[in-house]
């Protein structure tokens, strides 16, 4: 059965085309900097948003019709593999994410959730023997049932830590049977409302023993997927302990698991943060924890999580910029955890969303490649820090020096001569790569 019967497959038709069924800009076999435009984006369509959201919100219910809702239960779930494939083939996608409890309905018992889980696990595989798209990550919800209402891993109650730890267990199994190249783990409940009632300390000794005990299971049964961390800084808890990208790597530090994991970065997370998508990016990348990145953004008046398809090109070719200088994603990809809007209800806005947000990511890839390619920005960089690079900087970079020094340094010193920022020179330069980048197209 065709749960999306009027939309053919996805094809690139160049940035003149007027059919809003096709790519204007992602050309799945387009070289730039070396390797096809799939090869290097490796774009993933997220289960949840994709099949599962009902686009409800706090003051309404769902308005999203999808042809698959018609059925209940193991039915829903077993309807949803099928147009998922129907919908990644269609799109031409080569990878896919879920939590557990997407893809199958939660029993009565976690022994009945798993049972479950197996079924649908084993009608997944079947599919994806026929199907050139593969699993990018998975993960376990451990935050949406109400168990889970004072945390996971660092619930106050030692049986929901447990219970958590199984159904993580699980999942590894699963991302090992389906060959999932990452696991994600997002904390939505891991952190903290008040003080008041909260063991700081005890939790986060906990959830550094939690990640440890995932390793050693991934280990054990020989699943060799990157390990991710997504930080976020708030919702649904006030605290969260992954706030972001550096202080969830002063928590790895600090438990030794640094060498076990990487960040998965979302846009919508970073800017939540109160960061640009861009600096979790760079952060990650120059301590070479650059894992995986969730593609969404956030509305830039509004204080939450709002997961909108990104479309802001300038984010996107600053994303691309740092994702480039990290020499790609490596195992990583860029995951659309991103919902069409309420009022975008139909089947179609789903592929149109898609669209948009692959078009955005390859033009981005396109220009960060060009200012690349042209030394725009690392040349002013350079040039910003060339002081390191003779005399005092030289011996203050290789370790020479110390505060005598230094002080006998600055007593020398007559004038301090500084170039300008020129941070408006910049963004005119970077207006202009992206104006013209397609003007002959
Ligand atoms: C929530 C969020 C999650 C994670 C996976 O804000 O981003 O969907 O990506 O659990
Ligand atoms: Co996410």
């Amino acid at each position: 059965m065709a749960y999306f019967e009027n939309i053919g497959k996805i094809n690139y038709e160049g940035a003149r085309s007027t059919n809003p069924y096709a790519f204007k800009f992602y050309n799945p076999e387009e070289k730039i900097g070396g390797k096809t435009m799939e090869e290097m984006l490796r774009f993933g369509v997220a289960y949840w948003h994709t099949f599962t959201e009902d686009l409800s919100d706090p003051f309404g219910v769902g308005t999203a019709i999808r042809p698959w809702d018609k059925f209940k239960g193991m039915d829903l779930a077993k309807a949803r593999v099928e147009a998922a494939f129907e919908f990644f083939e269609k799109l031409g996608v080569p990878y896919f994410c879920f939590h557990d409890i997407d893809i199958a309905p939660e029993g009565d018992t976690l022994r009945e959730s798993n049972q479950n889980l197996d079924t649908i696990v084993a009608m997944i595989k079947d599919y994806m023997k026929d199907s050139k798209t593969k699993l990018l990550w998975n993960t376990a919800n451990n935050f949406t049932n109400p168990r889970f209402v004072h945390g996971a891993a660092s619930s106050s109650s030692a049986d929901v830590f447990a219970y958590a730890a199984a159904k993580v267990k699980k999942q590894l199994e699963i991302g090992k049977e389906l060959g999932g190249e990452n696991y994600v783990f997002w904390g939505g409940r891991e952190g903290y409302e008040t003080l008041l009632n909260t063991d700081m300390k005890l939790e986060m000794d906990n959830l550094g023993r939690f990640f440890h005990m995932a390793v050693d299971y991934a280990k054990e049964i020989g699943f060799d997927a990157q390990f991710l961390i997504e930080p976020k800084p708030k919702e649904p808890t006030s605290h969260q302990y992954d706030f972001d990208v550096a202080s969830g790597y002063a928590f790895l530090q600090h438990y030794d698991l640094q060498d076990h994991f990487k960040f998965n970065i979302e846009a919508n997370h970073a800017t939540l943060a109160g960061h640009t998508f861009e600096h979790e990016l760079h952060y990650a990348r120059v301590n070479n924890m650059l894992g995986s990145v969730d593609a969404n953004q956030g509305h830039p008046l509004l204080g939450w999580d709002t997961d909108e398809f990104p479309a802001d090109l300038y984010s996107t070719t600053l994303a691309m910029y740092e994702i480039l200088k990290n020499g790609g994603l490596g195992k990583g990809g860029l995951n659309f955890d991103a919902k069409v809007r309420r009022g975008s209800f139909e089947p179609e806005d789903l592929f149109h969303a898609h669209i948009a947000g692959m078009d955005s990511f390859a033009v981005g890839l396109k220009i960060a490649q060009k200012l690349l390619d042209d030394n725009v920005l690392e040349g002013i960089v350079d040039n910003r820090y060339s002081s390191y690079q003779q005399g005092i900087g030289k011996d203050i970079v290789e370790g020479k020096t110390d505060f005598h020094k230094l002080e006998d340094h600055a007593y020398g010193l007559t004038t301090i001569a500084q170039p300008s920022g020129r941070l408006e020179q910049i963004r005119a330069t970077i207006n202009q790569y992206l104006l013209t980048a397609y003007a002959g197209e």
